[in-house]
């Protein structure tokens, strides 16, 4: 066989290639009996000599070991066969270990482990709180630090996404607006949270999950369920916040966040993870059933009502936002919850405005964080780690629009908070 002299020759493009496309026909070396042109099409802004890439030095391992094994490429055919026969049980495996599921192949949250009921809090000045800024849950508690005035009290260690899914410590440099960072571990000086949670009495080696609050002088996990802490943040360090007066959770409307979270935690909350780490078809199929049905329900309501129980915002309402604001930038594409977006419900998208702007409420967004946190550590639901183009609704200038939001709140509570 002969390879072909010159590197590029140009061919007219065919029909279905578009116009101006160059064809560069590379002859290369292929099996003896081979003498085959791998044609390669290429439109006038593709680099002859492209930089190499770290991300496509893997492709090239495999391209080179395919071509000394078979002297050529592996058969279109052969090689998705093969990949797909691979990748299926490789996702199988990771998902059955990262994100437990039922018999039908719905998502099974594990519980947490570390309860507040379980602990007696004997110094309320040695607390300190872990999260990491892509997580929902850390996000409650964040907001509520904040509303309450804690954040002098109960210091706070960021954790990043590790390469492997795990929480680490590294130092983010601030650029942009005022908004949290991931941090080192100001506690504990540990380089990963897992090491954290194994520093407790007894050790650990469960899931070393966010939020997660820690006991400085008695070396313990507090409590790593994020509802609980919203609870206390609220109202049982009153003696150490600069805004006591601040209930989000006041005995007369008890009742009703309690109702509003049995209905939005697991079909909300929850349910978009239910889309995202659904195994198989019915139970994908349920989950986001479940997720618009109740999105439609709530953004009927809150067509009426400022917040979810009235004119006062509630931590029914944290909960439910640090869902929202992740809606369009995250799980409508990552987790499928493809129905809609969140920006095609009116109210909904108000109502999540009115609430990122409240005072301190934006500083606790980090979306940067939020994207690299999901399309990079979600590693089995996206393998390429692209993150991709959002719409500028979820971004941080059009979060700031008015919304109009203040004419449903009787004047009475004019100030929801
Ligand atoms: N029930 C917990 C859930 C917390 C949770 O799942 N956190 C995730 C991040 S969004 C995590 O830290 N995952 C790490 C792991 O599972 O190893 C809560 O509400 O606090």
């Amino acid at each position: 066989m002969q390879p072909c002299s010159s590197v590029a020759s140009v061919f007219l493009a065919p029909q279905g290639i578009p116009p101006n496309t160059t064809a560069f026909g590379l002859c290369r070396r292929s099996s003896p009996k081979s003498s085959k042109c791998h044609v390669i099409w290429a439109s006038p802004r593709m680099s002859l000599n492209p930089t190499p890439q770290s991300s496509n030095s893997n492709s090239s391992v495999l391209n080179t070991l395919t071509k000394l094994l078979w002297g050529q490429s592996l058969p279109p055919g052969l090689l998705i066969a093969t990949v797909r026969t691979a990748w299926n049980s490789t996702w199988r495996l990771m998902m059955s270990q990262l994100a437990p599921s039922d018999s039908s192949g719905g998502y099974s949250r594990p519980a947490s482990k570390f309860r507040l009921s379980r602990f007696t809090l004997e110094n309320p000045k040695s607390l300190h709180l872990y999260v990491g800024l892509p997580c929902p849950w850390a996000h409650r508690t964040l907001i509520v630090r904040s509303l309450k005035g804690l954040e002098e009290a109960v210091a706070v260690s960021v954790a990043s996404p590790g390469q492997d899914g795990s929480w680490e410590f590294k130092y983010v440099r601030g650029a942009g607006r005022d908004i949290l960072k991931p941090s080192l571990d100001k506690a504990n000086g540990c380089k990963t949270l897992k090491q954290v949670y194994s520093l407790r009495r007894g050790g650990y080696d469960g899931r070393s999950t966010v939020p997660m609050l820690w006991d400085a002088d008695q070396k313990e996990v507090i409590c790593n369920e994020s509802y609980d802490i919203t609870e206390l943040f609220n109202s049982g360090l009153n003696g150490l916040a600069r805004n006591p007066g601040l209930d989000l959770s006041p005995p007369e409307l008890k009742g009703k966040i309690e109702e509003w979270n049995q209905i939005i935690y697991p079909n909300v909350n929850n349910g978009v993870y239910r889309c995202g780490f659904a195994q198989s078809q019915e139970a994908y199929e349920s989950a986001a059933g479940d997720l618009f049905d109740t999105l439609d329900m709530l953004d009927d309501h809150l067509g009426s009502s400022r917040y979810l129980c009235g004119d006062k915002l509630t931590l029914v309402d944290i909960c439910l936002f640090t869902t929202l604001i992740r809606f369009d930038l995250a799980y409508n594409i990552l987790f499928k919850c493809t129905k809609k977006k969140l920006l095609e419900y009116p109210n909904l998208h108000a109502y999540m405005r009115d609430i990122y702007q409240i005072p301190k409420v934006a500083a606790t967004c980090n979306f940067d964080e939020i994207m690299d946190g999901y399309y990079k550590m979600l590693f089995p639901l996206n393998p390429g780690g692209i993150r991709p183009v959002v719409p500028s609704a979820s971004q941080h200038e059009q979060l700031c629009r008015d919304h109009g939001r203040e004419s449903l709140s009787s004047a009475v509570h004019a100030s929801a908070i």
